[in-house]
């Protein structure tokens, strides 16, 4: 039987900078769902990468006086760089640029026309250079520096030119037909209600083209134009997996089972998307995820280390799946977070030094020392051993409710609840005291609780996985035994089996002279 598939992406992001803490969660969240699915025996494809026309590009090349091309290049490698840096498992890096690109936005473009829904028209409208969008009169304000301002609080311009447009008020009702049938097709709940009042106040057809500059995908047939950006930065989630050629090997995986994106893009993704894809005959994607934003509190987070909005920085001074469980544990995946030095250290800290790091650190030394090094007995295991241990099952099942959903936070929230239990576990039994007592016993409370290390550590894998992998190391599980089916009775540890020497798997961050202060 062939696997289920998984498709899932991130937005694309601008390369007109370099990457920051919001692109970094973005893609460590998506990876987080990715590999979980993997863990679940999905076939999986990811896919992330950079949106490199637009505008913005231009005169952010323009300001730094090189080439819109040299400007993506370079940024577009720390882009990927980055997602080297954080473990992300994508599949693919798309690149807008690329050959392949352009060849899918110009099919899904001659589609939409075949189907009459691009006509040419004259345009004039208050346009947000930074946005990359017109926006109706009523959408903009001017403030008291006398400059007029989008809806997203930046600068409009009064702009006219000749452009195609796309008939977007056609798809009014269908659009609404479609969050109508299809509840889940936006989340979460807030975003969806957002996206359905827009639509129902109205929708105006599209302009999506551009004559004032050329660094974009020429529209087929008229080269004057070129493809307003959005058109083609969406169109990114199809060329991925090889439109136009449906025969591809990779055309399976279409639709996407979830688009994670930034709430501001929600718009987008929510309603021009799922219209051009009507348009062009082509099934839609089944969600699409708006997560909140990150906010630095604005404290100073280190003296050492500078300006920490940095994803690279950060990683490097409190370690990758510090931050990785950090971001994906403390912020309700959803809503909006913020981040300071403070508690990243409390959140690490707590989390993964004190309950996980010493559950596998105290009861894996006891077992070197007193069990000889190989897995103790199993023995006959009492009722509050298989309560912890119906807990680790209890836990994926809840974690898998939740990732279907992205509530990343709360499938963490009920894996580390199990740990906090067999923390609770491991102090009420104490196996120290057991050792002359009943060193039966004491076998069974180590096997109890190394085995539970060994299923946390396998439903730790998608949020921590480079930790993780270390813990299941460090219990000899085989890298074929570290699926979530795997965490299952039928593939415990095995008394007798030699373990290596424990190490300690999760270093506390302990404060420098004078940090975070
Ligand atoms: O919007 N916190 O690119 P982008 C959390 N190219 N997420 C954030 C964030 C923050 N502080 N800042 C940005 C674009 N993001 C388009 C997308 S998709 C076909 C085209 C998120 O580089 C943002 O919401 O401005 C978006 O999902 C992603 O980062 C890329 O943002």
């Amino acid at each position: 039987m062939s696997r289920e598939k998984f498709y899932i992406t991130t937005a694309i992001s601008y390369p007109n900078g370099k990457p920051h803490i919001g692109h970094a969660y973005e893609l460590l969240a998506t990876d987080a769902l990715a590999r979980f699915q993997r863990l679940d025996g999905k076939d999986v494809y990811f896919l992330t990468g950079t949106d490199e026309h637009g505008i913005k590009m231009l005169q952010t090349a323009r300001k730094e006086g090189i080439s819109a091309r040299e400007l993506a290049d370079r940024n577009a490698a720390e882009f990927k760089r980055m997602a080297e840096v954080l473990n992300a498992s994508n599949d693919d890096f798309i690149r807008t640029t690329e050959e392949r690109h352009y060849a899918a936005s110009q099919a899904i473009w001659k589609a939409m026309a075949a189907r009459g829904d691009i006509y040419k028209g004259g345009y004039a409208g208050w346009y947000s250079v930074r946005d990359e969008a017109y926006y109706g009169e009523e959408e903009t304000d001017v403030r008291a520096d006398d400059v007029r301002y989008g809806p997203q609080g930046t600068p409009v311009e009064w702009v006219e030119e000749e452009s195609y447009f796309f008939r977007l008020s056609a798809y009014q009702d269908k659009l609404l037909a479609l969050y109508e049938s299809q509840p889940d097709f936006i989340g979460p709940t807030e975003r969806r209600n957002e996206v359905v009042s827009f639509v129902k106040s109205g929708l105006k057809d599209l302009s999506i083209s551009r004559t004032t500059f050329d660094w974009g995908v020429p529209v087929p047939g008229d080269e004057k134009h070129v493809m307003y950006v959005w058109v083609d930065a969406l169109t990114n989630y199809i060329t991925g997996v090889g439109y136009p050629d449906e025969k591809s090997e990779k055309w399976h995986y279409w639709p996407a089972d979830v688009h994670v994106i930034g709430k501001d893009i929600v718009r987008f993704h929510a309603i021009y998307w799922p219209a051009f894809l009507m348009s062009a005959g082509i099934e839609l994607p089944k969600r699409v995820f708006g997560h909140g934003f990150l906010f630095n509190r604005g404290e100073k987070m280190s003296k050492s280390v500078g300006n920490v909005i940095d994803p690279f920085t950060m990683v490097e001074h409190y370690g990758l799946d510090q931050v990785r469980y950090f971001f994906l544990r403390e912020v309700p995946f959803g809503q909006d977070g913020s981040y300071s030095h403070e508690a990243i250290v409390n959140r690490t800290n707590a989390d993964l030094a004190n309950d996980l790091g010493n559950l596998a650190q105290r009861s894996l030394s006891m077992i070197a020392k007193n069990c000889g090094g190989v897995v103790p007995q199993r023995g006959e295991l009492a009722d509050e051993d298989k309560a912890i241990l119906d807990g680790c099952d209890a836990a994926l099942a809840t974690a898998r409710k939740a990732m279907a959903e992205q509530g990343i936070h709360l499938a963490l929230a009920a894996i580390f609840g199990v740990v906090a239990d067999a923390n609770r576990y491991f102090a009420a039994q104490e196996p120290w005291a057991l050792k002359k007592a009943d060193p039966t016993r004491m076998e069974s409370v180590l096997w109890t609780t190394a085995e539970v290390v060994r299923r946390v550590a396998i439903m730790c894998q998608p949020f921590i996985p480079g930790s993780a992998a270390k813990l299941l190391d460090i219990l000899a599980v085989g890298e074929g035994r570290r699926q979530f089916e795997h965490v299952a009775d039928a593939y415990a540890l095995e008394p007798g089996t030699d373990l290596p020497a424990p190490q300690p798997v999760f270093p506390r961050y302990v404060e420098a002279a004078g940090e975070g202060a």
